[in-house]
């Protein structure tokens, strides 16, 4: 067991999730697609805690969003989208039970889609659903980490759209999404991905094992060039509302 992974099942209501792009949305494919990732957080190692399908929160199996985690510590979120707020105290609630420790935001907005730690900075996309305050409240909570703010193109939802870190020591970014010197001077190899597969950008890995979503062939042959070894998810029913793989949970690691 290499840490504990939150996730929650989407509910027949998220045919009503937010999307930029009014596609029809299918709740069993995506029910059947998070079965599937959920096999794929096992595979990589995690025990998984479901919190239940709640029909009241349309996004709500985009867990990652509701908070920022740091060891035993989070800082609970305060989505840039307004119909996204109450799902944080849900969420809140779970990480306390398993012994985190909560601090939330006083102003400003957060989505944990925006914030991805590399060693000991933590990488903060100034996209429109976070704002200074919110990277304040990080600066707050976690005084041992460099919070560094990273432009976001209008057109992407968060920082972690078109990059991650799947695995220590290895930054994957999408080809042209990022100026080089937002990730100047981190303690990471970089994997730059073919701008035609940017969504696969976003990865979910530990230890030398990748979940990838399916469709994307080069990445998956760029991250066995490096001597990892990547398995295909279905994902394409939570990429019709915006969503991609680290989306989906919220680890806990020892
Ligand atoms: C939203 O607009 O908030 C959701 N439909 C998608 C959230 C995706 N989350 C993420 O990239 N971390």
């Amino acid at each position: 067991m290499v840490g504990r992974a939150l996730v929650r099942p989407p509910g027949d209501s998220f045919r009503h999730a937010i999307r930029r792009v009014p596609a029809p949305i299918d709740p069993e494919r995506a029910r059947a697609q998070h079965a599937a990732y959920v096999e794929g957080l096992r595979w990589l190692g995690f025990e998984v805690v479901a919190l239940p399908a709640d029909e009241r929160f349309p996004d709500g199996c985009f867990v990652e969003d509701q908070a920022v985690i740091v060891g035993d510590r989070a800082v609970s979120a305060r989505s840039g989208h307004p119909d996204r707020r109450a799902e944080a105290e849900t969420v809140a609630a779970a990480l306390r039970a398993s012994g985190v420790g909560v601090t939330t935001l006083d102003d400003g907005v957060l989505d944990g889609g925006d914030v991805l730690r590399v060693g000991s900075t933590l990488l903060v996309g100034d996209s429109g659903r976070t704002d200074a305050a919110g990277r304040r409240a990080l600066a707050r909570a976690f005084p041992e980490l460099e919070v560094r703010r990273v432009a976001v193109a209008a057109d992407t939802l968060h920082l972690k759209c078109l990059c991650s870190c799947p695995v220590d020591g290895l930054l994957v970014v999408a080809e042209g999404a990022f100026p080089a010197e937002a990730f100047a001077g981190l303690p990471v190899a970089r994997l730059t991905i073919p701008a035609e597969e940017a969504w696969a950008a976003n990865l979910v890995g530990e230890g030398r094992r990748v979940l990838v979503g399916e469709g994307h062939p080069r990445t998956a042959a760029l991250l066995a060039e490096r001597g990892l070894e990547p398995r295909l998810v279905p994902a394409d029913a939570f990429r019709a509302a915006d969503g991609s793989l680290t989306c989906l949970s919220l680890l806990l690691r020892p």
